[in-house]
């Protein structure tokens, strides 16, 4: 089971940007990037620090070569960065239906930065090489 979404990046992306420069003096460089799928959604990137298109990602997706980019361009081996909300996890495969060379992010608890990777190059899955992967969320309930 899987859901791929998109949604409404700008409205979250300034809000959390007003947030951040309100709090430090140092928020450029300290801050973890905005969640932009919100809470219980793993966010998938095309290109290496949170650029170009992306997906917001719940659940498992055994084949990627199956979906697309919202622009069309193929989803299969073209996955560059990741971010992962609170309470949330996700393993990226290097091949379809969960196998070969395999990177997991997990984040506990529910306050603290996004567990996030702008640059997959140098994980153990590799930088555009994903074709499998599987997330979740836990909440209490
Ligand atoms: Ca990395």
């Amino acid at each position: 089971m899987f859901q791929v979404m998109r949604m409404g990046a700008v409205a979250s992306i300034g809000a959390t940007l007003a947030l951040a420069s309100a709090g430090t003096a140092h928020a450029v460089e300290s801050s973890a990037a905005p969640a932009i799928c919100g809470i219980n959604r793993v966010a998938v990137y095309q290109k290496t620090n949170f650029r170009g298109q992306y997906l917001c990602i719940a659940g498992n997706i055994k084949k990627l070569a199956d979906f697309r980019w919202p622009n069309g361009a193929k989803l299969n081996d073209s996955i560059s960065s990741i971010q992962v909300p609170s309470r949330c996890w996700v393993t990226l495969y290097r091949y379809k239906n969960y196998k070969g060379d395999k990177s997991t992010w997990k984040r506990t608890g529910n306050s603290g930065p996004l567990r996030e990777d702008r640059n997959l190059s140098n994980n153990k899955v590799g930088d555009n090489r994903t074709s499998s992967l599987k997330s979740g969320c836990t909440f209490d309930a």
